[in-house]
């Protein structure tokens, strides 16, 4: 028997359930995934008595309760402590670009929204200021951090797909999904190394398995 649940959104659009489902596999809890169907705008009528509050990703775990992907993040990392970075420095640097993605980039979060369906499709409308601006500072993020702390391999610090990977990974699929320009040399090669993520093509094929019903018009008629 498993020894609780995942309680994740739509996997074609959801960015946060992306975050808490990879540092659970990368974790290697033995957990059910219990996927529900997003309705959009946050009005998701199951999950508001499921999960404390009201959102996916929701982890029981061993009859503990963590809710918010970034808890769930620190909740992985206390049972696989690989899922930061062994250096106290590359640590706070890997938290505080975390941090920073948690609770910022709005302007990307709304304008760009996560959907595995679009491919390389720049939007009709363009990008507008503040949507530019976010990109830029994703874009140096992971320049800076890549060269100061990511020689060993392709992530953000090295070999290992850790926490600020996942934190970060559905900012890949977002800025995939819609051509975003004027990325360096550096984050294109880390898009690349993120996609090609076992866990990520993994999430991806599990997407492409959801009912078409669970499609919604609202991100799929974005021009
Ligand atoms: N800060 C939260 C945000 C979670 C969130 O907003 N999740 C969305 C799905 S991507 C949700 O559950 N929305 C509520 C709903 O659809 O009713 C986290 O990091 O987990």
């Amino acid at each position: 028997m498993a020894d609780g649940r995942l309680v994740i959104g739509t996997r074609r659009y959801s960015s946060w359930s992306l975050r808490g489902w990879l540092s659970v596999r990368l974790a290697g809890l033995d957990v059910e995934i219990q996927a529900l169907r997003l309705a959009g705008g946050g009005k998701t009528v199951a999950l508001k008595t499921l999960s404390p509050n009201g959102c996916a990703p929701y982890l029981e775990h061993q009859g503990i309760a963590v809710w918010d992907s970034l808890s769930i993040a620190e909740y992985c990392a206390e049972l696989t402590p690989a899922l930061w970075p062994h250096d106290r420095a590359a640590r706070a640097h890997a938290r505080s670009i975390s941090a920073e993605m948690h609770a910022g980039f709005r302007a990307v979060r709304s304008a760009l929204p996560m959907n595995l369906g679009r491919v390389n499709r720049p939007l009709a409308a363009g990008l507008d200021e503040d949507t530019l601006r976010d990109i830029a500072r994703i874009d140096a993020i992971w320049t800076e951090t890549r060269d100061r702390y990511g020689a060993e391999g392709p992530y953000l610090f090295g070999a290992t797909f850790c926490n600020a990977d996942a934190a970060f990974a559905p900012v890949v699929s977002r800025f995939a999904s819609y051509a975003v320009p004027g990325l360096s040399d550096v984050s294109r090669a880390y898009m690349r190394a993120v996609q090609a993520h076992p866990l990520m093509r993994q999430w991806a094929d599990d997407a492409a398995q959801e009912s078409q019903d669970w499609q919604l018009e609202m991100y799929e008629s974005l021009a």
